[in-house]
């Protein structure tokens, strides 16, 4: 038989994330890496100025932790800013109270709330707090049958004389400064002027390992808002933002008040633009882990760490300067992926490489 010379040479064309992290301080202030900010609040409060408003989302992924600043203030009543993420496949577009774990009683208010179409929430942040500010409290919740949901942290940030870090029974990482006097106004429902928005550099600042949220590979959306204290009033204040001319939601989308109801009326996609914002997450180096050829038979496979839901070309080079396309659009087959095909002019040297759609 003759010795076929056969290279086999294949590269990973990485989309490597380009964003060194340095300096980041958990404290409740926006630091210059996070940069510009993902989402920016549209119209004005319906709960007080200085209240609860949300002016701004800034988050950055470094380190396999998800660092998000939402700049604006909470008032020191308990009542809850809520923050949903969808991190991972499936997750629940309506809640469904007996779904869930209900912890601080949050899913049995939320039983029946829709989100915009293409988010699916995973997991829930709750925080909030009260007495004139000497207590803060972290909920954590994992959504979903089965799933755990509990106060993960209490922290007196008075007392204690500082804003942060504070770190949760679970490796959350928090910092919350309420100082900001500037930003949006309380003209409810009115546009906001968004550059004032953009300038607020204070609220609550988190740094979430990755492997809390279920380990993401590429996008993170994340629907933030703020509810009162018994989670069955909603303000108007969402990131993303609602439309120019909404009023609080209330609990019944209507801004009443209805004792003992869920926030069931609620659908986001009754609201103009995406009630949520979505950030990059880290970008997965393209890397070729398993290589085959088997002489005889000629075949040839390649299996490779991809990521879920990515789509990539296979092809091949002579000189590695001009690539022909073999095949596209193989479909990634979750965390690794394996392509295989019978090798035609397999008397040539060869280079093959793996790109990302
Ligand atoms: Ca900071
Ligand atoms: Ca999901
Ligand atoms: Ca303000
Ligand atoms: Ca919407």
């Amino acid at each position: 038989m003759r010795i076929m010379k056969l290279a086999l040479f294949v590269l990973g064309c990485a989309l490597m994330s380009g964003v060194l992290v340095l300096g980041i301080e958990v404290d409740g202030e926006r630091d210059e890496g996070y940069g510009e900010p993902v989402a920016v609040q549209r119209i004005q409060t319906g709960f007080g100025d200085p209240g609860s408003e949300l002016d701004a989302a800034y988050t950055v992924v470094s380190e396999e932790k998800l660092y998000l600043m939402l700049t604006g203030n909470l008032e020191p009543n308990f009542n809850k800013l809520e923050i949903f993420i969808d991190s991972k496949l499936g997750g629940q577009n309506k809640i469904i109270a007996t779904q869930n774990p209900n912890n601080d009683n949050w899913a049995a208010k939320f039983d029946g709330f829709t989100f915009d179409p293409g988010f699916s929430a995973d997991y829930l942040l709750i925080v909030r707090h009260g007495l004139n500010g000497t207590q803060l409290d972290v909920d954590f919740a994992e959504l979903g049958e089965g799933g755990k949901g509990e106060l993960v942290g209490r922290f007196d940030p008075v007392n204690l004389g500082k804003s942060g870090p504070f770190e949760t029974s679970n490796g959350l990482i928090i910092g919350f400064n309420n100082t900001n006097s500037a930003g949006i106004g309380s003209n409810q429902g009115q546009l906001a002027n968004q550059q004032e928005a953009s300038l607020v550099r204070t609220g609550l600042e988190l740094a979430i390992p990755l492997n809390l949220i279920g380990s993401p590979r590429g996008e993170i959306k994340i629907c933030a808002m703020i509810n009162g204290h018994g989670h069955d009033y909603l303000s108007n204040q969402f990131l993303g933002s609602m439309p120019e001319w909404t009023r609080n939601l209330g609990t019944n989308g209507q801004g009443d008040f209805v004792q003992d109801s869920s926030l069931k009326d609620v659908d986001l996609k009754d609201y103009e633009g995406d009630q949520f914002f979505v950030t990059s997450g880290p970008a997965i180096p393209l890397q070729i882990v398993d290589l085959s050829y088997d002489a005889e038979s000629e075949f040839f496979s390649i299996t490779w760490a991809s990521a879920p839901d990515s789509f990539y070309t296979f092809e091949s080079s002579v000189d590695m300067m001009a690539w022909q396309e073999i095949d596209d659009g193989i479909e990634s087959q979750g965390e690794e992926t394996t392509y295989n095909l019978i090798l035609e002019n397999k008397d040539k040297s060869r280079f093959y490489r793996i790109v990302e759609e």
